[in-house]
């Protein structure tokens, strides 16, 4: 424990070291191997010695059956958690923790593992564990100390004797009543320790909005002070300011919260009744203004985009929409809001002025500014100009005028603002100027243009609530880029349809938002099926031609009809399909779904399969399967957990990888996936391609999303090496996990890349794409990464460690 600080100071070491002898020595004979809790409203918790501290089972409020692995204080009525293990996965009822020799394992009731603390590097046993009094959970091995210990995994909390170094960080939750993983850190960066948001979508860090401090260790010392000491071994003191900390009568804890205020709060440890934890201290203490920065990317602010943010007193945000915008999660201020009415660019005229500009009124506020999202400046300006540049500016969604009688030079300026709009926040003093919002005027004739106010008698009334519906719950951006992708292609689809297919009878299904074919469309598009472009397991798909924006190609998938499966393969293809949108997708755009006949109409890929690609003649090049593998990984992280379903796709390989005009890879044929719609049915009737599947398909145990990270980092290695994964005539070599992990095992990774100049000449990239390969394939599903720390790792935005022997025999 802490061994750099015996270097500094005589009485800290001999302090520390009783204190390391009492953790061990408190954490005999309590836990020991064996022991367990299961997740139940009975289970009784493992107590600290004074009763302090409990690890045990959190029933998650509002999540019936759901359950939390922490540590909570077990004195304080209202239950304040301090660390949890399992945000992501949360434990079913009937979850169990126990303790064994490698360690915590908590496995979910059918036996799948959901979490354990990490196994030290060495192979030592653990013999017992304990909660301590300080809060600190430890497991003890016989004869060398502590092997893991909570303290230095922390998830948003640190308690009195705990420290961060360089390597950790807190990570806070995502709302106060979620558990889940927030968009705030804090973390030591470049010998400060600072707090920064991260991109929900990648988890890469943006610039940080405040400094704590610089130093490499962030102390929060037994006496309750947090400090940060220098390299030179000084401690600078943060927290508590004014009056001295006193342990002896309060309990103290610090908290980066899930709205990214860093708080360090105190609780009486003799409540006389009705107390609550109180703020001493609170950085940064006004959190809107941090975020306004002109010089740096820090994020999209405490809001979210189109939200107006204002520090409270007590330094927390307070978020709200602007005139004419409304939240896009109403039960989650923090997540941004989205404009009441859409404007399309189709409304715009070619010179960019809007035709209706007679529909738009505005609505002013005092004192708020977005101090990032300009496109156009007037100078100078008066109100009347400013209105009316906005008004007939179709981009135009805000205006803020600075008053010719408070600017310096006596002229107004006019910034004009387009959407997301970022950073809004509100200040009365520093800010003196005038927020013009565009809104729709409140007898404005209701057309289709406005969504959330959809003509009664419009037929697709079921389907723009559906829109909607599907758009709350995930996170803010995401809903936001969505929204505008989603009605877009509504809109076209919508608007379009009846000069497109004239004399083709149109439907569309309410549910999907897909065009319906009939047969006869079909056959005539594809001239009878005539140009056959491949066979899959379910049926043949063809080449066809629409007379349509789709860009004319597309690609009919004809399924079986004599398949029984694949009538039910059909269903979900177009249920799930209909549903994602992504880049790295191929797009359903219809179905036919008529007497026997099931058909799919994609749109069709330009350059054909991954799979005659790489194994062609014509090798691609480096960059080119680079960037191609970054776009399966993106689109399977979409997959996996970006869209409103979680999909398993079960059958990744090259056959099922397009290639579109700019050689954009996008995965097809959701053939097998079948959609998880709770992490408790097991997936059946599937199967996936020999030489792609994973080991736990053969097991008897649930198949999850680390199915296709198996599948992924196989088809990773070909792409990296350009041969298929099971070549016989290649004999030692025969089978490329084998041999990949052997070549990278010796250092002779170039080998595998013998003939490939490009590649050889990039080491570097090739020693990490072939590590990110081999943590894929790893035997032990839990050991693989998800596919966005893949698609982070393929990025270069996170450093990839390396990997153990995928081929260990862990029993499950
Ligand atoms: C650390 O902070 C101290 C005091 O604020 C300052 O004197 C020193 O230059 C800083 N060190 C670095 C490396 O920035
Ligand atoms: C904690 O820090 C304070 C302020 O630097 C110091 O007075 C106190 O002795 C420290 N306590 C311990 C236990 O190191
Ligand atoms: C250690 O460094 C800090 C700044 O980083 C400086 O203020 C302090 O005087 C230094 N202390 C010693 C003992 O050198
Ligand atoms: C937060 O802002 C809204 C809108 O400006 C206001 O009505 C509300 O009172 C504010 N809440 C607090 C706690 O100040
Ligand atoms: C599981 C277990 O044995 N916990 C014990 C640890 O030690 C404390 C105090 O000695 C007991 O109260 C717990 O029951």
């Amino acid at each position: 424990m802490i061994s750099p600080l015996y270097h500094c100071h005589p009485f800290l070491v001999i302090l520390l070291s009783v204190l390391w002898i009492l953790a061990t020595v408190q954490a005999q004979g309590n836990v020991s191997v064996g022991n367990f809790l299961s997740a139940n409203d009975e289970s009784i918790p493992w107590q600290s010695p004074s009763g302090d501290f409990a690890f045990g089972f959190h029933p998650i409020q509002g999540k019936e059956d759901q359950f939390l692995l922490a540590i909570w204080y077990a004195k304080i009525p209202d239950r304040t958690i301090v660390w949890y293990a399992n945000r992501q996965n949360p434990a079913e009822r009937g979850s169990k923790v126990e303790l064994t020799s490698t360690g915590l394992v908590l496995k979910d009731p059918k036996g799948r593992v959901l979490w354990r603390s990490k196994s030290p590097k060495d192979d030592t046993q653990a013999s017992n564990a304990a909660m301590l009094d300080t809060g600190n959970f430890v497991i003890a091995s016989r004869n060398s100390g502590n092997i893991w210990e909570s303290f230095k995994y922390p998830t948003d909390t640190i308690l009195p004797t705990q420290e961060l170094d360089a390597d950790s960080s807190l990570s806070s939750a995502l709302t106060d009543r979620s558990y889940q993983e927030g968009k705030y850190q804090l973390r030591f960066n470049n010998g400060f320790f600072i707090l920064n948001q991260i991109d929900m979508f990648t988890g890469k860090p943006y610039n940080n909005y405040f400094n704590l401090g610089n130093g490499s260790r962030l102390i929060f010392n037994q006496s309750g002070y947090i400090q940060i000491q220098s390299s030179n071994g000084s401690l600078l003191n943060l927290a508590p300011e004014n009056a001295p900390p006193d342990p002896e009568s309060n309990y103290y804890r610090a908290i980066l919260s899930f709205d990214g205020v860093f708080t360090f709060y105190s609780y009486p440890r003799n409540p006389s009744g009705g107390e609550s934890w109180s703020a001493w201290w609170i950085r940064p203490k006004d959190i809107c203004s941090s975020f306004v920065d002109s010089t740096a990317r820090l994020g999209n602010g405490p809001c979210g985009y189109n939200t107006i943010c204002e520090s409270l007193n007590n330094g927390r945000p307070n978020c709200s929409c602007p005139p004419g915008f409304s939240f896009l999660d109403e039960s989650n201020p923090y997540n941004g809001c989205k404009q009441d009415y859409t404007s399309y660019l189709e409304d715009c005229n070619v010179d960019g002025s809007t035709s209706e500009e007679d529909l738009f009124e505005f609505k002013s506020m005092q004192f708020v500014d977005f101090p990032f999202s300009d496109f156009g400046i007037l100078q100078p300006a008066t109100e009347f100009e400013c209105k009316q540049s906005c008004l007939r500016d179709c981009s135009c969604a805000v205006a803020i005028l600075q008053d010719s009688t408070v600017s310096e030079d006596g002229s107004g300026t006019c910034w004009k603002k387009k959407l997301p709009l970022s950073n809004g926040h509100v200040n009365r003093e520093t800010i003196d100027r005038t927020s013009l919002f565009k809104v729709l005027k409140s007898d404005a004739p209701k057309t289709k243009k406005n969504p959330a106010t959809p003509n009664p008698n419009d037929e697709n009334q079921d389907q723009v609530i559906w829109i909607l519906g599907v758009l709350l719950g995930t996170s803010a951006v995401f809903n936001f880029v969505s929204f505008a992708a989603i009605s877009l292609i509504f809109f076209c689809l919508y608007k379009r349809r009846p000069r497109d297919f004239n004399g083709i009878p149109s439907g569309s299904d309410l549910e999907t938002n897909l065009r319906s074919f009939t047969y006869k469309d079909l056959e005539q598009a594809t001239n009878r099926f005539k140009e056959e472009l491949g066979r899959g397991a379910f049926g043949t798909v063809c080449k066809g031609e629409l007379p349509s924006s789709f860009g004319n190609c597309v690609a009919v998938k004809k399924l079986d009809k004599f398949v029984q499966e694949g009538e039910r393969e059909f269903k979900t293809e177009v249920k799930v399909i209909g549903q994602t949108h992504h880049k790295n997708l191929v797009r359903l755009i219809g179905y036919c779904d008529e007497g026997e006949h099931r058909l799919l109409v994609y749109e069709f890929m330009q350059n054909g399969s991954l799979s005659s690609f790489l194994f062609g003649v014509l090798r691609p090049s480096w960059q080119q399967r680079l960037h191609i593998a970054l776009g399966i990984a993106k689109g399977l992280a979409y997959l996996h957990e970006e869209c409103s379903i979680q999909i398993i796709h079960c059958d990744i390989k090259p056959q099922n990888i397009l290639l579109d005009d700019s050689f954009t890879a996008k995965i097809s044929d959701f053939g097998l996936a079948k959609l998880l719609i709770n992490n408790t049915k097991t997936l059946t009737g599937i199967r996936g391609t020999k030489g792609y599947v994973a080991p736990e398909w053969f097991r008897n145990t649930p198949l999850t999303v680390k199915v296709d990270v198996y599948s992924f980092g196989v088809m990773l290695l070909e792409i990296i090496t350009c041969r298929r994964c099971v070549e016989i005539e290649m004999e030692d070599a025969a089978i490329l996990t084998d041999w990949a992990y052997e070549c990278h095992s010796e250092g002779i990774a170039e080998k595998l890349v013998e003939n490939d100049e490009e590649a050889r000449s990039d080491p570097a990239k090739l020693e990490m794409l072939l590590k990110v390969a081999i943590w894929c394939v790893q035997d032990e599903p839990l050991l693989r990464p998800s596919m966005r720390t893949v698609s982070m790792m393929l990025e270069g935005a996170v450093q990839v460690p390396t990997p153990p022997c995928p081929f260990l025999a862990i029993p499950l």
